[in-house]
């Protein structure tokens, strides 16, 4: 029955759209090929199997919901488990302390490919590329200052530890037959007042170009810039303006955290400016309440706005997708749920905007009728086309996964405390 009312309401959008001179059919194949990079850090609050340290770097999980994984076996039952309710195939960004160090103390001056062996089988078995991050956080030598550390030996530990990540994230991406995208954030900063703020973003730039001196081809770099992280709040070494300019310099991607600029500032906007200059756009997906709070992506305004965005620039093949949130107050494999569909629900809407006739307008001047379309496109029936999309996936349609993950923790989280 369900599935016979969504195929009848996909038919009726498919005339609906080709009224507009949409192909729903194009818009679908276009965003099966979208695979979202699913991030490992929603599922332990960001703590990793490094050490049993606690969270450091600017950054916070708040929230203390039962059952959230306590080791690798739990992560990737739990990732699985999240994926096989998002529609299409999709990545795992992993963090390099979530390597498997078997029981180990392994120290980030230390860390090789032998250390994510096990998750490039795992990978390889599930159909899930690997993605990857250095790890500047949550360790004895994190301070506040790291990469842009006057004291040679903390800055040399540091960019030994990018060095290798880089090496790691060559390795997977050679495994893979795919490029590893390999995100670079460090939390680099200071709470009150400083007056070297030139001094310590000529050293994170002098250790940035020491990183990059290798050139891998199965791995691609991106720099990610911050307003201010928590007790950093006067001052951030690798602000907007620093890696843009790093990136436009040198090449490198540079990745766009919706949580990570002024409050009132558009993401989206920045799209096709970064895409004149730069290579390719990281996008870190996101919903920052009041600050870069990392709340589970909703499809509000700005995650659509950002999806129209690159759709408009023709960037899909330009930008990573990738999601960056973690909130420890709700089920944790529901909250990869919701942000996944619903950057997905954004990405189908903006792949089913009327976009030809809308610049037809644009370029004619006309500005009312271009304002009417744009109005009555935002209730077209994209909800059909997404209803069967998840069916064509074989994914549940609307909210039958409530039920679903319900069950997952009745059966499996509930018991882990
Ligand atoms: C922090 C950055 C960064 C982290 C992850 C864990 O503000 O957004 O991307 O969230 O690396
Ligand atoms: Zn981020």
């Amino acid at each position: 029955m369900k599935e016979e009312l969504v195929k009848k309401a996909y038919d009726m959008a498919v005339e609906r759209y080709a009224a507009v001179g949409v192909d729903v059919e194009k818009a679908m194949e276009a965003l099966q090929k979208i695979s979202i990079s699913l991030h490992c850090w929603q599922a332990d609050d960001v703590a990793g199997f490094e050490s049993t340290g606690s969270l450091s770097g600017g950054i916070q999980a708040t929230g203390n919901y039962p059952g959230k994984a306590r080791n690798i076996d739990e992560l990737r039952q739990d990732v699985l488990k999240a994926a096989s309710y998002i529609p299409g195939t999709h990545r795992l960004n992993l963090h390099e302390i979530y390597g498997d160090f078997g029981g180990k103390f392994v120290d980030r001056d230390q860390v090789g490919p032998e250390h994510f062996e096990s998750w490039m089988q795992w990978s390889k078995e599930h159909n899930m590329k690997l993605d990857f991050n250095s790890t500047s956080f949550s360790h004895a030598k994190s301070g506040d200052l790291s990469l842009s550390n006057p004291d040679d030996n903390i800055r040399n530990f540091w960019i030994e530890h990018t060095k290798r990540c880089r090496a790691i994230a060559e390795e997977m991406g050679k495994r893979q037959g795919d490029p590893c995208i390999m995100n670079l954030w460090v939390h680099d900063g200071s709470k009150d007042t400083t007056v070297n703020r030139m001094k310590y973003r000529a050293l994170l730039k002098d250790s940035l170009d020491q990183i990059f001196a290798t050139e891998y081809k199965n791995m691609k770099d991106c720099v990610e810039s911050k307003v201010f992280g928590i007790g950093l709040e006067s001052y951030t070494v690798g602000s907007n303006d620093f890696y843009i300019g790093y990136g436009a310099s040198r090449n490198k991607i540079v990745t766009l955290d919706m949580g990570h600029f002024h409050p009132t500032e558009s993401v989206a906007d920045k799209v096709s400016s970064l895409l004149l200059f730069t290579p390719e756009i990281m996008l870190h997906v996101s919903r920052p309440v009041r600050w870069d709070s990392d709340h589970v992506t909703t499809m509000n305004d700005d995650t659509l706005d950002l999806c129209k965005e690159i759709v408009r620039c023709d960037a899909l093949d330009k930008v990573h997708v990738g999601l960056d949130f973690f909130d420890a107050s709700i089920n944790r494999i529901g909250a990869y749920v919701i942000g996944s569909r619903a950057t997905q629900k954004c990405l189908i809407q903006a792949l089913l905007e009327p976009l030809t006739k809308l610049r037809e307008y644009e370029a004619n001047g006309q500005y009312f009728e271009r304002l009417a379309l744009l109005e009555e496109s935002k209730s077209l029936p994209w909800n059909a086309v997404w209803d069967m999309f998840c069916l064509k996936n074989n994914v549940p349609v609307g909210e039958e996964f409530i039920a679903e993950i319900q069950n997952y923790e009745k059966e499996v989280t509930s018991k882990r405390d």
